[in-house]
């Protein structure tokens, strides 16, 4: 349905909590929860979801939401000494009524800007204060802008260190038919290898069984080609230079309570992260790190983004 204008509404979602829709002119959407600053549900101009959901997705805090972009933050990953992706995602984040001044040169009229500040409760855990401002914008031609603004707020003159990431649940046909461009030749850790360091060889990346890395310093552009949609996701970055890469496959999605048995087939989580090399920021410091994503047809760029190129210019 497109409207006349950008729109920006607050209503209830699943289990009452608090969720922000945005709408642009040609008909293009996105949700955004409250509970964990999370996108849900992000649609093209013909309705259609890009976004994977898990059916069995449970609404109810403190349980993170399984699918959209879940926040990670301020770890990434079950290695520190917080819970699996940190605490943001199962925080009920407010709404961010005066934000400072948004540097961007965006037309983007369809945006909310939440935020989320240190507690009592999280300060037990991780000793810091902090302010985590994220935009979540629309752009006119339906683009997804994710940007986070993360601050210092310590008083007792301590720096602080977080991993990150924009765990996001792309939603594909078929994963068999699914390859992903920009990422090939280059190192990555493999969680199923205890974070070992690896090449990645070969073409385009697809998937035959289960995939957990962690791609390092990669370009800032990053395509998911679903084959039988004829649809492209472009992925670019910016301040974060990791890049990971998740399918849980058939058994280890039979081993995820709030997954689908044969959800696998239909998501794929490609995540602009900051995990390898952790940031530190001083008391006053702050760090920025954006997602920004589009859904082309797919002629658009296949074989365009081979790293090497990107990176060297040859
Ligand atoms: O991003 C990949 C990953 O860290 C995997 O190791 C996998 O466990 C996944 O995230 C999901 O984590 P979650 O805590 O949401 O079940």
């Amino acid at each position: 349905m497109s409207s006349e204008r950008p729109s920006v509404e607050l209503c209830k979602g699943i289990y009452g909590l608090d969720k922000v829709v945005l709408r642009e002119i040609r008909g293009t959407s996105a949700e955004v929860y409250l509970y964990g600053g999370q996108v849900t549900s992000w649609k093209n101009d013909h309705g259609e979801e890009l976004l994977f959901l898990s059916s069995k997705a449970v609404f109810k805090p403190p349980k993170a939401i399984r699918g959209g972009i879940p926040i990670c933050f301020p770890q990434f990953g079950s290695h520190g000494t917080l819970e699996q992706h940190g605490f943001a995602r199962n925080k009920l984040w407010s709404i961010d009524t005066d934000p400072p001044p948004f540097p961007t040169n965006s037309s983007s009229k369809a945006f909310i800007d939440l935020i989320l500040k240190s507690s009592d409760e999280d300060f037990k855990l991780w000793p810091h204060s902090y302010e985590f401002r994220l935009r979540v914008a629309l752009g006119p031609g339906g683009d997804l802008m994710l940007t986070s603004r993360i601050r210092n707020t310590n008083t007792d003159g301590k720096p602080f260190t977080f991993t990150f990431a924009y765990h996001t649940y792309f939603l594909v046909s078929d994963i068999s038919e699914v390859r992903v461009e920009g990422l090939e030749t280059l190192d990555y850790l493999d969680n199923l290898r205890e974070r070992e360091r690896f090449t990645e060889q070969g073409d385009a990346i697809t998937f035959e069984g289960e995939v957990d890395k962690v791609y390092v310093s990669t370009p800032t552009k990053i395509a998911i080609l679903d084959h039988e949609k004829k649809r492209t996701f472009v992925l670019r970055k910016d301040g974060l230079p990791d890049a990971v890469v998740w399918n849980p496959w058939d058994r280890k999605a039979k081993a995820i309570p709030d997954l689908g048995d044969d959800d696998y087939k239909h998501m794929l989580c490609v995540e602009a992260a900051a995990v390898e090399k952790p940031i530190t920021l001083k008391p006053g410091e702050e760090w920025r790190g954006r997602q920004e994503l589009s859904a082309v047809p797919s002629s658009y760029c296949s074989g365009q983004l081979d790293p090497q190129k990107v990176l060297h210019g040859s």
